[in-house]
């Protein structure tokens, strides 16, 4: 039983719709592995195919230390309730990744701030905690001595959500580009053991995002929802009910009396507009497929309701980004499709 490098599917030349397929005996990589690396193509797409309490209980079954990787850039999306109890108390390291993303103006303290805080809403207690980037490689040291410190030569299972980064921050850690990652949710299939400064390291399949914006979109609209280098915020100061629609995705309405600041922190090929509340429901049913796209694959959309109550506040939406809203502000409502994610939250920056 031999398995692909790249996803650690069980490789087999039989079914070429099925995870593992390879039509040449003998190699190291499946098909799909190999046409993703070299051509950025799917040919099997695994969006909802991994069991989530398949992959908990594997993990709880290993005597392992725990590198947990949550993406910063969609942090809600990537925090895991219950984890710790999901995988039988496990030592954890978290490595909030893709840091490249976020400005870096923003200092390294304000960011650990922000996720300690979440972290203890969340109700997940861990051992240490870097920030790193497995493209730029920035905290890829600082990762590698806080799993050497809790793994007492044990392996370390590396677990996360669905396309946070983890196969990504496995080739960083071991220096070898072995893992095969991409944009689309469900790259790793099994789990896949490699080896690197006598330490054993274990890739895992990301557990589902089910309620966020990278499931309700089609494939291809990835492309432009996922950034890929450093978000420049967008600022916008407001002193009447303003309204903005993200593609045909979203569209918050934030009521104004007098001023305010909205800064919106977006994949740069998102298109954004703003516009007066009172105008925004013709432009949305003028528009939505048109200027607002993309468009999700269900139109079906609810309301969200939310009152600030911070001096800044954000508006996360799973899997797309955020907006702080700072100022004079004060009822913000968030329409998205049924089945994504919105949390009202103090800001992160
Ligand atoms: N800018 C940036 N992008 C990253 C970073 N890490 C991962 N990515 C991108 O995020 C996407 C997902 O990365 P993967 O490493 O495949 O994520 P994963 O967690 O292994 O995903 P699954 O195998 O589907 O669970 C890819 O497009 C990566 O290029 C990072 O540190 N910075
Ligand atoms: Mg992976």
């Amino acid at each position: 039983m031999t398995k692909c490098r790249g996803c650690g599917a069980v490789l087999q030349s039989i079914d070429r719709t099925k995870p593992g397929y390879t039509p040449k005996e003998g190699s190291d990589y499946c098909q799909r592995c190999f046409r993703l690396i070299h051509y950025d193509d799917l040919t099997v797409s695994m969006k909802t195919g991994i069991d989530p309490d398949t992959v908990f209980a594997e993990a709880e079954a290993l005597d392992a230390a725990v590198l947990y990787v949550c993406d910063l850039f969609d942090f809600e999306s990537g925090m895991i309730p219950g984890l710790q109890r999901k995988i039988g108390g496990k030592d954890i390291v978290l490595a909030c990744t893709k840091r490249d993303l976020l400005p870096q103006t923003v200092s390294h303290d304000k960011i650990a701030r922000f996720v300690f805080g979440r972290l203890k809403e969340y109700g997940l207690s861990i051992r240490e905690l870097v920030l790193v980037s497995g493209t730029t490689k920035e905290g890829v040291e600082e990762v590698r001595q806080a799993v050497r410190k809790i793994s007492n030569g044990r392996p370390v299972v590396v677990m996360g959500r669905a396309n946070s980064g983890k196969s990504t921050l496995l080739n960083a850690l071991t220096g070898k580009a072995v893992l095969t990652s991409s944009r689309y949710p469900g790259t790793t299939l099994e789990f896949n053991e490699l080896e690197a400064d006598g330490i054993t390291y274990i890739d895992t399949p990301g557990i589902e995002i089910s309620k966020s914006m990278i499931m309700a979109v089609p494939e291809e609209a990835l492309k432009t929802i996922l950034p890929v280098r450093t978000v420049k915020p967008k600022v916008f100061q407001i002193h009447e009910d303003q309204t903005f629609s993200v593609g045909g995705m979203a569209r918050v309405d934030v009521s104004c009396a007098t001023a305010a600041t909205v800064t919106w922190y977006l994949s740069d090929s998102v298109y954004l507009h703003r516009s007066k509340t009172r105008d925004a429901e013709e432009l949305w049913q003028r528009q939505y497929g048109k200027l607002l796209v993309p468009v999700p694959m269900n139109n079906d959309f609810t309301v969200r309701t939310f009152r600030k109550d911070e001096e800044k506040n954000d508006v996360s939406i799973d899997g797309l980004g955020w907006c702080c809203i700072s100022g004079d502000a004060s009822v913000v409502t968030v329409r998205v499709p049924k089945d994504v994610n919105v949390t009202f939250r103090k800001a992160m920056l």
